[in-house]
């Protein structure tokens, strides 16, 4: 005899094995369908109960959006799905590099969803500096969201958790910069989350290195995902790496070819502008994705 089908969100996988959370906010251990493709962080799914074991997830809700990374062997999988917010960390130490940040914006961009960039660890006396001020400052100017935050100061981190109340956020960048950090001081019951986890899934201490999704106590919730340090950005076209520098818009128009690749064609009003309206370095950075891009195997 088959139990009812039950709406569930998937708050962790690993392999086939799933983290599923009900109506009431408790935790199942299941496993996919053999049949279904891969189930990934924030899923919506139907799964049904199963006396005395792992329920089934039995369907898949079709994605809004998807965040996928590569694996070991550099092939792209998705790792998280159906959010609100990019939250793209960076702070002093590791140094910040830019092009991964424009990577990541680019990503942002097509996804779709909204990107919050995020200047973490505000507290250090190189937060201040002249390369992270100019990050800050350019960022702001392009109309991205930049947030100074800090989880060691009393009000460090009250911008961000104001900015994802009631959203579904990921966060990203790489390792060392602070994610599981800022996850740990915006949800207070994180432990008591990961235990939860860790128990009904029988993913024992697993979950702590997977991309797990957290409930934030005000509503929404917080994803965190071990950091990487590329985001290679196969999926896309040239032409959507060009779109995804949004600054480019209003200059591209004025190009000589419709298809300016704004790199060595004449008449590009786009390189006109670098050095006046757009900036240099996400020209520059521009150049060195579309360049990288081209040389990657696909
Ligand atoms: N000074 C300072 N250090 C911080 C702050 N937030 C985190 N750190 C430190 O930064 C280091 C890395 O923090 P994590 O939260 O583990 O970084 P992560 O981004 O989750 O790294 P991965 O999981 O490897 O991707 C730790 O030593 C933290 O104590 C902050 O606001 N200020
Ligand atoms: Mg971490
Ligand atoms: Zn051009």
């Amino acid at each position: 005899m088959s139990t009812p089908r039950k709406p569930g969100l998937v708050v962790t996988n690993f392999g086939a094995r799933l983290a599923v959370e009900d109506a009431d906010g408790r935790v199942h251990r299941c496993v996919k369908r053999k049949e279904l493709p891969p189930v990934v962080c924030g899923d919506r799914v139907e799964w049904q109960a199963q006396t005395g074991g792992e329920g089934v997830v039995i369907a898949a809700a079709t994605r809004r959006n998807e965040l996928a990374r590569p694996d070991r062997r550099g092939r792209d999988k998705p790792v998280a799905a159906n959010f609100d917010d990019l939250v793209i960390v960076a702070a002093p130490r590791p140094p910040p590099q830019r092009q991964l940040l424009d990577r990541y914006l680019v990503l942002a961009e097509h996804l779709p969803c909204a990107a919050l960039l995020v200047m973490h660890k505000s507290d250090l006396a190189e937060s201040r500096n002249a390369e992270i001020t100019a990050l800050h400052d350019g960022y702001a100017a392009l109309g991205y969201r930049v947030l100074r935050t800090s989880t060691r100061t009393p009000e460090g981190l009250t911008p961000l958790r104001d900015a994802l109340r009631s959203r579904t956020a990921v966060l990203v960048g790489p390792s060392g910069v602070g994610k599981s950090s800022i996850v740990a001081a915006l949800v207070p019951d994180r432990d008591i989350q990961i235990g939860a986890l860790s128990e009904s899934s029988g993913l024992g201490r697993h979950t702590t290195s997977a991309t797990t999704l957290y409930r934030l106590p005000g509503g929404g919730a917080l994803i965190d995902s071990p950091g990487i340090r590329d985001m290679p950005l196969r999926r896309f076209s040239a032409q959507q790496i060009r779109d995804g520098f949004r600054e480019f818009a209003s200059f591209s128009q004025a190009c000589r070819f419709a298809n300016c690749a704004h790199l060595r064609e004449p008449g590009c009003a786009v390189r006109a502008a670098v050095g006046r309206q757009i900036q240099r370095q996400r020209w520059e950075s521009y150049r060195a994705i579309v360049t990288a891009i081209e040389e990657q195997p696909h």
